[in-house]
């Protein structure tokens, strides 16, 4: 890189290849930023990744998506691996002090080495979460991560959306948060992979386990498709979370066996290259002064010179 002050990509992709934080970071920072040096980096870092499992984890907010993000990272941890979480926030604008609180609830980890934690807020940008969580994944997936762990804020269709970012989808829940009727009306019935209970120490976690068990006995599923399963858990002790991991382990080996994983990862991708295109379309049709552009269409259409229709194959039309 010749501007000043601008990070040589070869140099920062090699740096963050060898599992070093900064870099790691710094690649994570330019991916929040939309930077244009995107384009290089992922260039440099698709044949190094592909390998981490992804793990999604999505919940009503405060039912201990955090807390349970520290538990598995100590499991995962024991049994040697590397792990990279990413706590998204797609209402915020900014990363950081917005998830202040998730940093301290998985602070266990905050001096291991082969934990790398992030926070990302998804900055408003169209289709932000579908092309900047792939990013930040590859990035840790580079930088040589076994699980990379996805947790998004549970605010209504964020809980679908993050089914489709990840391999894996982890549904928590907790007792006595009116469960039964808010998970169906949130449509997380039908995304998630692996659901626990978490709170297993609250008062009617047995009957939201119940519950939700009966609610998935009646979908339809297909002959030889996943049956997801239902645990306990007490993120704040760790109780239950040898289970759920077994039980992850489990589904990632059925995503494999079932072809699964590379339908989802292939979806995944579409996802990720329609919002990078619409992004760029976006861009410019954002450009100002030139006629003919979005903003000069829009006052025609505005004074009724031209239809939308007439001015939307005016805009597609360029190039
Ligand atoms: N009693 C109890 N409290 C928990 C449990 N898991 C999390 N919490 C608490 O619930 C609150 C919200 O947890 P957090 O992980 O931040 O939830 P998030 O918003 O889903 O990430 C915190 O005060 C946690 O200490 C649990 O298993 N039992
Ligand atoms: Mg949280």
């Amino acid at each position: 890189m010749t501007r000043r002050g601008a990070p040589a990509v070869p140099d920062l992709v090699a740096r963050a290849r060898q599992g070093d934080p900064a870099a790691v970071a710094r690649l994570i920072t330019l991916v929040e930023d939309a930077s244009p040096l995107l384009r290089e980096v992922m260039a440099a870092l698709g044949e190094h990744s592909g390998r981490a499992h992804v793990l999604g984890i999505t919940g009503a907010p405060g039912v201990g998506k955090s807390t349970s993000t520290n538990a598995l990272v100590t499991a995962l941890r024991r049994a040697g691996k590397r792990v990279g979480v990413l706590a998204i926030d797609p209402t915020s604008p900014f990363s950081g002090g917005a998830l202040l609180g998730d940093r301290v609830r998985m602070g266990d980890h905050a001096l291991d080495p082969d934990v790398f934690i992030r926070s990302m807020g998804a900055r408003g940008h169209l289709g932000g979460l579908a092309w900047s969580t792939p990013q930040a994944v590859r990035v840790l997936d580079a930088a040589g991560c076994d699980v990379v762990i996805v947790e998004t804020v549970g605010v209504g269709q964020s809980e679908v959306e993050v089914a489709g970012l990840a391999d894996t989808t982890l549904v928590l829940l907790a007792p006595g948060m009116g469960d039964g009727i808010q998970a169906a009306k949130a449509g997380i019935l039908e995304v998630g992979d692996v659901y626990a209970v978490n709170k297993g120490d609250r008062e009617g976690a047995d009957r939201t386990r119940r519950e939700l068990r009966t609610m998935l006995s009646m979908a339809e599923r297909r002959e030889g498709a996943w049956r997801p399963p239902v645990l306990m858990t007490v993120a704040t002790t760790g109780e239950g979370t040898d289970d759920l991991v077994a039980e992850l382990d489990r589904h990632a080996a059925w995503l494999e066996e079932s072809g699964e994983l590379a339908r989802r990862r292939t979806l995944r991708a579409r996802r990720e290259v329609e919002a990078v295109a619409l992004a760029a379309l976006r861009a410019r049709w954002a450009g100002t002064g030139a006629g003919g552009d979005l903003d000069s269409l829009a006052a025609r259409v505005a004074s009724r010179e031209i239809d939308p229709y007439a001015a939307a194959d005016e805009l597609l039309a360029q190039d």
